[in-house]
């Protein structure tokens, strides 16, 4: 039920999000594996982008495994949540969060992938910080697989490209259940399930060079986690009563650079080319727009008897998504890219940027809410929002991160405006709500948190915990859940 008066509903899960690999450091610790993600940490600066489009050869993994690459670049250790996650909960609470997502590291918990058995100290680490979460009120949102897949599952199978990993997927997601059934009630299958046709190594383990069709093994491989993801969402039903699966999309909102009829169909395909994904998901059928790009570009899809019905059967119960920027799209080849942005496109002179060139867009926000809500007729979860931004510590220490604050309450204002549209909005978790390794650089120095972490990009510092401005400024909006920006 909706207060007019304040626009939120009264049960809205506030909170903050994050991943395993960026967050818990710890990579090697009680027997867990390594993952894709902890590969992805190696690659030196000058072969990353912004955009998230980062690319894993099989060489380079021998050369990250021989120790050729460890002694030359810094690794990914995140900020050393296995060990702190008492204090960081307890800010946490004191912020009066609802919800808290995090991932389960899928290597902590089957250290190979597909180990006979999973690894107990893996799943008492999980176990612990649910207790911890519990005893705040704070509800738990797990992601599955947030960039973890097993290297093991690499090496043997080139990832997700095969059918294999399926059953490895839904052993793992079946052991969780079945072991946190009276902690978990929310959960997410894939993060930016889309990420696979960016960097199909970071998405889904899988080695590009190992394969003859690029295009054919993104969208064979997509096509496998659909109908992991369905299952898992069987096996949930089934194991959890009252249990929430949602699927999630790095969501692009694209708009047409002009009203040229060129620029609005290719904005079009461009919007079809993104909700592909949760089409899946939440409709539980490829939609028909797919056979046209499936056939032009050669792929064709190998199912098995049955894949479709399962698809159909078990869609999830809501639709996420993370939220960051807008696409803006032109015919015209001509035009001024936008530096930086996901997924390219030219830059929209009404839009601002943030230094990684993101194009910061409030106002679309509400746009995309409503576009999707029309869409799927689903409760839909915004699970990651936040400024990326270079953060300067005071002499006294204070941090006045006052940039922070105006990008979230300009994009919670837009959120209050789509429930007053009508759209069924559950929650919202800001992206990195303590500072943690950034994805696309690897470096600490693109922060995102309420609470700063003294960590550098060397890998320097105390890793004491501290509140940032915004930290109070969060406290507040939870409090007045919203009204108070
Ligand atoms: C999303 C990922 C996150 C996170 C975020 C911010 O795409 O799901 O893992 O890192 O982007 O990106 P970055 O850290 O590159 O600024």
């Amino acid at each position: 039920m909706t207060d007019a008066k304040r626009g939120f509903p009264e049960n809205f899960l506030w909170g903050g999000a994050t991943a395993a690999n960026q967050l818990e450091g710890a990579f090697d610790a009680d027997g867990k594996g390594l993952s894709s993600a902890d590969m992805v940490a190696y690659v030196p600066k000058a072969e990353r982008s912004n955009d998230h489009a980062i690319e894993i050869t099989s060489g380079r993994i021998e050369q990250i495994l021989s120790g050729e690459f460890k002694a030359r670049f810094p690794k990914r250790e995140g900020v050393d949540f296995y060990h702190r996650y008492k204090e960081d909960i307890a800010l946490f609470a004191e912020m009066g969060f609802k919800v808290f997502r995090l991932s389960i590291n899928w290597a902590r918990i089957f250290p190979n992938g597909d180990d006979a058995e999973p690894n107990e100290a893996g799943l008492k680490f999980y176990d612990n910080v649910f207790d911890e979460l519990h005893k705040y009120g704070i509800e738990p949102l797990v992601t599955l697989a947030h960039y973890e897949t097993p290297l093991g599952l690499t090496q043997k199978y080139n990832g997700w490209a095969s059918r294999e990993v399926i059953a490895c997927f839904t052993r793992y997601a079946e052991t969780v259940f079945r072991r946190y059934q009276d902690k978990v009630k929310y959960w997410i299958t894939f993060n930016e399930i889309n990420m696979m046709t960016l960097s199909p190594f970071t998405g889904g383990g899988v080695v590009i060079d190992r394969v003859e069709n690029k295009l054919q093994t993104i969208y064979q491989a997509l096509h496998h986690q659909f109908v992991a993801s369905a299952l898992a969402t069987k096996l949930l039903h089934e194991i959890i009563p009252g249990s929430q699966m949602g699927c999630m999309l790095a969501r692009m909102e694209s708009y047409a650079n002009t009203c040229n009829p060129e620029d609005v169909r290719l904005n079009q395909h461009e919007n079809q080319m993104n909700l592909y994904f949760t089409d899946v998901h939440a409709r539980g059928e490829y939609p028909k727009y797919m056979d046209r790009y499936f056939a032009e570009n050669n792929i064709v899809l190998h199912k098995e008897t049955g894949d479709d019905e399962i698809l159909k059967l078990h869609t999830v119960d809501y639709v996420a998504f993370s939220y960051y920027m807008t696409l803006t799209v032109s015919a015209s080849p001509e035009g001024e890219r936008a530096q930086g942005n996901l997924f390219g496109g030219v830059k929209n002179p009404y839009l601002k940027a943030s230094e990684w060139g993101w194009q910061i867009d409030p106002a679309g926000l509400r746009i995309m809410l409503n576009t999707m809500y029309d869409r799927y007729q689903k409760p839909l979860f915004i699970v990651e929002n936040g400024l990326g931004a270079y953060d300067k510590v005071e002499a006294d220490g204070s941090i006045h991160d006052s940039y922070r604050i105006d990008y979230l309450r300009q994009h919670i204002a837009q959120m209050k405006e789509a429930i007053h549209d009508g759209v069924e909005l559950i929650g919202y978790t800001s992206w990195g709500p303590i500072d943690l390794v950034s994805m696309s650089t690897s470096e600490m120095s693109k922060r995102y948190g309420f609470i700063y972490v003294d960590l550098d990009d060397d890998g320097n510092g105390t890793l004491n915990r501290s509140k940032k401005d915004s930290f109070h400024w969060y406290k507040k909006v939870i409090a007045s859940n919203g009204a108070e920006l």
